[in-house]
């Protein structure tokens, strides 16, 4: 049976960048489909999209209305993926930071894993023209989220992933409410204790060369204070797990 694709590619005003990913996906995996989710750009990325779907039916467009964050734009993607009954949903950054080189290799892991991450912190993983700041803040968060939810990932900020849709549907997906790049951390998360296998394959990271950045404080907050709070939660449910008289057959876990 062929495997159906959809590589979704959440936007806000990346007319400029999105031509150019569009294009280095297709080259690379021209029998992929892709969702182009965008939450109203005002530079008209949107209209833009519309117009070249009109002329490759690989390519949809979700238009949403307000800029609800790249959480909701992708939950919104996977319901629109899972409906359409694709067997792997891709996330992927329109502004060129994820390569479509790597797309494959990324792919082709999905036959022995439930998410595919393409990470930058294992052996073979790089990144280009990073200053030392974003650098810092990268393996830092990833730090933090291995000593605090205990997580055997390298890389789980990575927004480069593939999730098999089996593994989707089994997840609790109306509850999600990260917003920024600590959905990323969240998702993995949810893998991890839904009994998922992730996998991670090396891939190059290239900073953005056009328009700018959604990064902000208020998404390093979210990240800090979620992560913070879910590894005091499995801390305490791990303890309380050992405490004399609650066996795992009595429902500790
Ligand atoms: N639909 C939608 N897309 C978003 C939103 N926020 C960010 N994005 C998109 O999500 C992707 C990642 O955002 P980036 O701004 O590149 O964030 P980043 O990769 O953490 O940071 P930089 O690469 O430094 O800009 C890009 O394709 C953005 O256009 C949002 O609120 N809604
Ligand atoms: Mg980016």
């Amino acid at each position: 049976m062929v495997t159906r694709t959809l590589v979704i590619i959440p936007t806000y005003d990346e007319r400029e960048s999105l031509p150019r990913q569009l294009e280095a996906v297709h080259a690379a995996a021209p029998e992929v489909d892709v969702l182009v989710v965008d939450d109203g750009s005002p530079d008209g990325t949107g209209d833009w999209a519309e117009e070249h779907a009109r002329d490759d039916a690989r390519v949809h467009v979700l238009r949403r209305t307000a800029k609800n964050g790249l959480g909701a734009a992708y939950l919104a993607g996977f319901a629109w993926g899972l409906d359409r009954g694709y067997d792997l949903l891709c996330e992927m950054d329109a502004d060129g930071s994820h390569r479509g080189v790597d797309l494959p290799a990324l792919l082709a892991r999905a036959s022995s894993a439930d998410l595919v991450i393409g990470s930058r912190w294992v052996p073979g993983g790089e990144v280009v023209n990073w200053p030392r700041h974003r650098l810092l803040l990268s393996t830092g968060a990833n730090t933090y989220v291995r000593l605090a939810l205990g997580l055997g990932v390298h890389d789980a900020t990575a927004g480069f992933r593939v999730y098999r849709a089996s593994m989707l549907r089994r997840l609790e997906l109306d509850d999600v409410e990260s917003q920024g790049y600590c959905f990323q951390v969240d998702m993995a998360w949810r893998v991890v204790r839904a009994g998922g296998s992730v996998a991670e394959v090396p891939i190059t990271f290239v900073e953005r060369e056009a328009g700018d950045s959604k990064m902000s404080g208020a998404i390093i907050r979210e990240a800090l204070v979620k992560v913070t709070a879910w590894g005091l939660a499995h801390r305490v449910h791990q303890l309380a797990g050992l405490l004399p008289g609650r066996s795992r057959t009595a429902g500790s876990d």
